[in-house]
């Protein structure tokens, strides 16, 4: 099996997937947390440092640890999303996906006819997944996933009306922009009772349509307990934190 087609397969056989989150723009990053536990690797370029061309660099490196990537477009550049697939990527994470409008024009850029309207040119794709054009183009649509971030008031109250584009795979909850968002601005509190309860919500109604749930976990603990509770897809921590946890914990065990 490709590593690009085992996201899918995973999380569809109800198998959840823990993914790892980089920004650091530098393929030997994510190469070396792919050579960890991780099901998945992330790269972040809404809010990390990945352009396409790193991201395109970084990719064939996660699939030789026989790894999937994952990668995290900016808000509303939909095109980045097709090229990103094209360079084999698995799944797209769009960032603040506020109503079924947005879900439509980013699913559109994932989805070959006739769901969408995704153009012909998955070279990098191919290679890694090992197949010819005509079998790639009919299995891609089953194994590139469309993920929209619920990070806004707007979304939750679209929630449903997101969930139903034919070309939504799932969604991937953004738990500190939501809640910001419900504390209008006021705190950032992830973990918090308001923005738990907005949790549970969009997790049950994805659950409730079949979809995919994700979901952005700061610590593992958190990790822990959101695949518990049934998520498939949790992406835990950061590269940058990942280096900072591990050198703050060498240093104080040197000096102790
Ligand atoms: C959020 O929590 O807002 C995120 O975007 C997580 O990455
Ligand atoms: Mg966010």
């Amino acid at each position: 099996m490709s590593s690009i087609r085992a996201l899918a397969d995973r999380m569809r056989s109800g198998t959840p997937a823990l993914s790892a989150w980089c920004g650091i723009p530098e393929p030997a990053v994510a190469g070396l947390l792919a050579n960890e536990g991780f099901d998945a690797v992330t790269l972040d370029m809404q809010h990390g440092g990945f352009d396409f061309a790193a991201a395109a660099r970084t990719i064939p490196l996660v699939a030789a640890a026989g790894k999937p990537s994952i990668a995290r477009i900016p808000v509303g550049d939909f095109a980045t999303a097709a090229r990103l697939l094209d360079a084999g990527a698995s799944a797209i994470i769009s960032p603040m996906i506020n109503s079924a409008e947005d879900a439509r024009l980013f699913g559109g850029f994932v989805k070959f006819p006739p769901l969408g309207q995704r153009s012909w040119g998955p070279y990098g794709a191919m290679s890694l997944a090992g197949r010819q054009p005509a079998d790639y183009l009919a299995e891609a649509n089953g194994y590139s996933l469309a993920l929209a971030m619920i990070e806004t008031r707007e979304a939750l109250d679209n929630l449903d009306e997101i969930l139903a584009v034919p070309m939504i795979d799932g969604i991937f909850i953004g738990p500190f922009d939501l809640s910001i968002a419900l504390s209008n601005g006021a705190s950032i509190a992830p973990e918090g009772a308001e923005a738990r309860s907005a949790l549970d919500h969009a997790f049950a109604r994805a659950r409730a349509v079949g979809k995919f749930a994700g979901v952005y976990a700061a610590t593992g603990e958190t990790a822990g307990s959101m695949v518990r509770q049934g998520y498939d897809l949790v992406a835990v921590g950061f590269d940058a934190g990942f280096l900072r946890a591990g050198a703050q914990a060498t240093l104080s065990a040197a000096k102790r």
